[in-house]
C-alpha cells in the first residue's frame, strides 16, 4: 500500500480496529432506515445490477445510503456495491465491499435478507487474504450482527442503531446439526450429489434462499451451507467480493472451514469486481468431507462448462 490513487491506503496498521469499529457503529446505526425501507421500497426499478439480476428500489435505497454514511469516515478509501458497476473512490483508505441487501427477493415473501459488509486492505477486486474484518446484518425476528476481525467473532443485538453484545466469542461446533444447499439439485456434480446423500442422512435441512440467513443458521447451530457450481453456473451464483469472501472470513475466524472447490474461498484469486464463486463453508467436520469428496471435482465429467447464461 502506500501509493495514491484507487487502492492506496495510507492507515497506520493501528488505525484498522478503530476504523471496523466507527464501520460496525455506522451500518448499525443506519439499520433502522433500512428496515423501513423494506415496507416503503418493494417495487421493481426496471433495471438489472452489473450480476444481471433485477433490482428492487430497496436494493438501490440500502446502496445509495451505505454509500453515503460509509462514504463519510475518513478511513474509508473506496466503496463498491453488488449493485453498482464500478468502485467510488473516495480517497486513501480502507475499501469496503458491500452487498446492501443481501437476498432481496425475499422481501415479497417475509422471509430474511441481510446486509454484508468486507473490510479490505487493498484496492478492490482485493484477495480475501486482504479482509482485515467482515460483518453481515440479519434482519430476521431481531436483527442482529456478526462481526468478525482478526481477533474472533461477536454477535451483537441491535436496536434503534444502538448495539449490544449477545455472544462474545462465536465459536463453530465440530459438526453440528443444519444443512442448506442452493441450486437446482440436477444441475449439481455428481461429486457434490453424493456428498449431499451423506450429509441428509445426519444433519437437519435449513434453506431460505438469503446467504446472510442460511449462514447465521450455521453458524448458531453448526454444519455446513453450500452453494456449489452448477451445470448452467459453471462458475457459481455467489458473488466473490461482496458475498463469499466476507462469508468466509467470519466462518473461518470462528473456527469452520472455507472451500471453493480447490482451496479456502480466502485464497481465490480475485480477478473481476463481480466474479462469482462456488462456496463451501461450516464446521470442520462437514467440511472436511466435503472437501475429500470433491477431491478433484474440478475434472468432474458430469458438470459441463458450457457457457453460462448469467456471466
Ligand atoms: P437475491 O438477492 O437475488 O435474492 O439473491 C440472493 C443470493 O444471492 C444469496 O443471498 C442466496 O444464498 C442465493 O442468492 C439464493 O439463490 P437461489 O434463489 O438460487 O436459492
Amino acid at each position: 500500500m502506500g501509493t495514491s490513487g484507487p487502492g492506496s491506503n495510507d492507515l497506520k496498521t493501528a488505525d484498522e480496529p478503530a476504523c471496523i469499529t466507527s464501520i460496525v457503529d455506522t451500518v448499525a446505526k443506519t439499520v433502522p432506515k433500512l428496515r423501513t425501507a423494506f415496507e416503503t421500497h418493494r417495487s421493481y426499478e426496471g433495471e438489472a445490477n452489473p450480476s444481471g439480476e433485477e433490482m428492487l428500489a430497496a436494493d438501490v435505497y440500502a446502496d445509495e445510503l451505505l454509500e453515503s454514511r460509509l462514504g463519510k469516515l475518513a478511513c474509508v478509501g473506496t466503496y463498491a456495491s453488488e449493485e453498482r458497476a464500478d468502485p467510488v473512490w473516495i480517497g486513501s483508505g480502507l475499501s469496503v465491499a458491500v452487498d446492501p441487501l443481501d437476498g432481496s427477493s425475499n422481501l415479497s415473501s417475509n422471509n430474511g435478507v441481510g446486509t454484508i459488509v468486507g473490510v479490505y486492505d487493498g484496492g478492490l477486486p482485493a484477495s480475501g487474504r486482504d479482509l482485515i474484518g467482515a460483518m453481515y446484518v440479519l434482519y430476521g425476528p431481531t436483527t442482529t450482527a456478526m462481526v468478525a476481525t482478526r481477533d474472533g467473532v461477536t454477535e451483537y443485538l441491535l436496536t434503534q442503531g444502538e448495539r449490544e453484545v449477545l455472544t462474545p466469542s462465536v465459536s463453530l461446533p465440530e459438526t453440528g446439526t443444519v444443512y442448506g444447499f442452493g441450486g437446482p439439485v440436477p444441475e449439481w456434480s455428481g461429486a457434490f450429489r453424493r456428498y449431499s446423500m451423506s450429509v441428509q442422512r445426519r444433519l437437519k435441512r435449513r434453506y431460505g434462499g438469503a446467504l446472510v440467513a442460511d449462514v447465521n443458521q450455521v453458524l448458531s447451530h453448526g454444519g455446513v451451507f453450500a452453494y456449489p457450481r452448477l451445470e448452467t453456473r459453471p462458475s457459481g451464483k455467489l458473488r466473490l467480493q461482496f458475498e463469499a469472501n466476507p462469508i468466509a472470513f467470519i466462518v473461518e475466524q470462528a473456527g469452520g472451514l472455507s472451500y471453493q472447490g480447490e482451496r479456502s474461498v480466502l485464497d481465490t484469486e480475485p480477478e473481476r469486481l463481480h466474479q462469482r464463486t462456488p462456496l463451501f463453508v461450516g464446521s470442520p467436520e462437514p467440511l472436511a468431507e466435503l472437501i475429500e469428496t470433491l477431491g478433484g471435482a474440478t475434472t468432474d465429467p458430469t458438470v459441463t462448462t458450457r457457457e453460462s447464461p448469467w456471466d
